[in-house]
């Protein structure tokens, strides 16, 4: 485990390369979808963002946010990702709204890096992937 740091242009290089991107998403797509039918539910995705902590940050949530208020925003958040309105996410949705959030987040930090530990065995974040993009540049330049 080390420390690496990570800003916008970090982030924008792992949602560019568009083959890796897919790859994560589609990974995390599959893991997300418990039952397995090929589409994420509102709770299934809820339980994504429960561990996409940065995400919440994104979207403004803290951990005072009472229940209802976060089912209110898991609600909306879901709405976006669900563009066709069906009321399930498939693996397109995923990956569009995915690759929109990252490079939001990869405005949001700009220039302004932050710090991200790596740990072993600790997958859960797209950002933690684009961190370990960063400590492999840095390690084989
Ligand atoms: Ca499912
Ligand atoms: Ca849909």
């Amino acid at each position: 485990m080390g420390v690496v740091i990570i800003d916008g242009s970090t982030v924008r290089d792992f949602v560019s390369n568009e083959a890796e991107f897919n790859k994560s998403a589609d990974d995390k797509f599959e893991a997300l979808d418990l039952n397995n039918d090929g589409v994420l539910s509102r709770a299934e995705l809820r339980k994504a963002f429960e561990s996409f902590r940065l995400i919440e940050a994104h979207f403004g949530v803290d951990v005072a946010t009472p229940p209802d208020e976060l089912t209110k925003l898991y609600d909306s958040i879901f709405d976006k990702f669900d563009c066709d309105n069906n009321g399930t996410v498939d693996r397109e949705e995923f990956r569009n709204e995915m690759k929109k959030i990252m490079l939001a987040i990869a405005d949001g930090l700009g220039s302004c890096p932050i710090q991200m530990a790596l740990e072993d065995g600790d997958d859960e974040s797209f950002l933690k992937q684009a961190a370990d993009l960063e400590a492999s540049k840095t390690s084989s330049a």
